[in-house]
């Protein structure tokens, strides 16, 4: 069907990875060359922020979904080059989301069961899909930054925690008073925004002086090794274990000497849903593989009518 000359049309694959969705854009975006995926995601941020907001922001989207361009890799081994964006801006790996993309280039027939090359702006990673559908990404190195960061977060006296990079850079909690269940989002939610706030405020930041834009809490579980709950950069929570959020984890396991390389970690989301993931030692980092399952929850388009006064969403 042709559509009218008001509108631009994009087709979008959804799926959910343990809950936590991912919206991958597979056709009707600006072309952004043909440089790596940091040049790309920069270029996306600079001239076309405004389809970031489009794609992800209510009316279309909403605050917990995960955007993921699928671009032409760079390498002709990479099955696909991709960035990953969300409410707020831009993520440099995300784990959910490469296997939500594994999963939707499968539903699509594009990729098979096997190991499969994935470009990303903070570099390349492996992901695997296996016969039952369940993906494993080979992700980024990972390491702890800082340990035992003390830092005073207003309204809740000192609060310490590891700093670390999964991909995205985190500050992982293990002491706090907080209940880890989804009867306790909204004091989860504060609690984790004002560490956010404080850390900025008190100019701790990762390595890199990138922001620690992800906050993760952990508590115990009764089915699996550890429980979480991840602040993603939007002040949404993460659904899912979050992909990078259980490598940071594994990265501090490692070296705290309480996780062997190759031994398996169980990691629950606050709502229960599960990845399993293991390291192996790669020089001082660890390269941690994080399994997980998605599910596609629709095929679609997406219209921008440019007579639409929200065409590029809510902002
Ligand atoms: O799975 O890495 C992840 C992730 C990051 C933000 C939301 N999910």
């Amino acid at each position: 069907m042709a559509l009218s000359s008001h509108f631009t049309a994009l087709r979008a694959i959804d799926s959910h990875t343990a809950g936590e969705p991912t919206r991958l854009i597979v056709e009707g975006f600006p072309d952004l060359g043909t440089g790596s995926m940091a040049e790309r995601k920069a270029l996306f941020a600079r001239q076309y922020d405004d389809w970031r907001s489009a794609i992800i922001l209510e009316p279309r989207g909403n605050d917990v979904l995960v955007g993921a361009l699928l671009c032409q890799p760079c390498s002709p081994q990479a099955a696909a080059g991709v960035i990953f964006f969300n409410n707020s801006g831009y993520l440099g790996m995300c784990g959910h989301g490469t296997i939500g993309l594994v999963a939707s280039l499968a539903y699509l027939g594009r990729i098979g069961v096997g190991e499969h090359l994935i470009e990303t702006p903070v570099g390349t990673v492996n992901a695997t899909l296996h016969q039952d559908g369940s993906v494993t990404v080979e992700n980024v190195p990972a390491y702890r930054y800082r340990q035992q960061v003390r830092v005073e977060v207003s309204g809740y006296g000192p609060v310490v925690g590891d700093i670390a990079w999964g991909g995205n850079w985190f500050f992982l909690i293990g002491e706090h008073h907080l209940a880890i269940n989804t009867q306790n989002l909204e004091a989860l939610t504060a609690f984790s925004w004002a560490v956010r706030q404080a850390l900025e405020s008190a100019g701790i930041y990762g390595e890199d002086g990138g922001v620690i834009d992800h906050i993760e809490l952990f508590a115990d579980d009764a089915q699996a090794d550890s429980r979480n709950f991840v602040l993603c950069p939007g002040k949404a929570y993460d659904r899912s274990p979050c992909g990078t959020g259980t490598s940071a984890k594994l990265a501090c396991l490692a070296a705290d000497g309480k996780l062997l390389p190759g031994e398996n970690w169980h990691q629950a989301s606050v709502i229960g849903s599960q990845f399993s993931g293991y390291y192996q030692h790669s020089g001082d980092r660890v390269t941690p593989f994080i399994r997980g399952q998605a599910y596609v929850c629709a095929d679609s388009q997406l219209l921008l009518d440019e007579r639409d006064p929200f065409v590029w969403g809510i902002r």
